[in-house]
């Protein structure tokens, strides 16, 4: 039985985690998913992959230990295109028991089939590593919704009553601002997954983008009806990429 040298720490509903999930899949990478459970009740890193901060994901590869969502989505891309990691090539040859994770509560490996559609090499096919000022901003205020979006669900689960304080409902306007944005500016948000730089039918950005908004349905966290456009792009690329489908919370953990 082999193991899979790459391990993603993480739990099945965390939007953070599910970027670099998906991008595991999209490449078909044989990898297992090592579920810690509730993140917000940790209390030690080793409980959390050895996290300092005691959040996921974390990526293990072999030796490598790396944190933080978008890095690690960046170090996938280039283990594929350097030619380290294939869909087939990225078992070790020996099963091993020397699991340094078994506080966690649940490690299945899995390979994924599925994609995109598209096979062909191009480098950065889901443009991870990009440049474009939009797409930079538009993955730092999605970043910013989901971690105001985390800081109120992560206060709830330990009882906190978020709507008395007013740090919380700035969460919640920080996060139905950065909602607004997307929704205003959803023409560049949807063109540029047709962009003719990247072979993929789908982006890193797009990818992002799903993880947030699905998120935020799941939890039922603000009223999305005011984006219609961004429901529409959403849809969109879920149409174009059913892969992304398997890491959708409502087929996770289905409510
Ligand atoms: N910037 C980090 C954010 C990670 C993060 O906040 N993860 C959440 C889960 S979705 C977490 O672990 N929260 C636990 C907590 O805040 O207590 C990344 O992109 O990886």
């Amino acid at each position: 039985m082999t193991r899979p040298l790459l391990r993603l720490i993480s739990t099945p509903l965390s939007h953070f985690g599910r970027k670099p999930q998906a991008l595991l899949d999209l490449y078909k990478l044989n990898y297992a998913f090592i579920d810690i459970g509730n993140v917000a009740l940790t209390k030690t890193p080793s409980e959390a992959g050895n996290h300092p901060l005691m959040k996921v994901p974390v990526l293990e590869y072999g030796d490598m230990w790396m944190v933080e969502s978008d890095h690690i989505a960046g170090y996938i891309v280039d283990l594929v295109d350097s030619g380290k990691l294939s869909n087939s090539s990225n078992c070790s040859s020996k099963s091993s028991n020397n699991n340094s994770n078994n506080n966690h509560n649940n490690s299945n490996s899995r390979s994924n089939s599925g994609g995109d559609g598209n096979n062909d090499k191009q480098i950065d096919r889901y443009r991870v590593w990009t440049r474009d000022v939009f797409d930079l901003n538009a993955r730092a205020i999605m970043n910013g919704i989901m971690t105001d979006e985390v800081k109120v669900i992560a206060a709830g689960r330990h009882q906190v009553p978020v709507r008395e304080y007013s740090y919380f409902n700035k969460c919640y306007d920080s996060v139905k601002n950065g909602l607004q944005w997307l929704e205003n500016n959803h023409e560049k948000l949807s063109s540029s997954s047709s962009s003719s730089s990247s072979s993929a039918s789908i982006t890193y950005r797009d990818i992002h983008l799903v993880c947030l908004y699905e998120h935020l349905l799941y939890y039922d966290f603000v009223p999305l009806s005011p984006y219609p456009q961004l429901k529409y792009t959403v849809d969109s690329v879920n149409y174009r990429c059913p892969t992304l489908q398997q890491t959708s919370p409502f087929v996770v953990k289905p409510k």
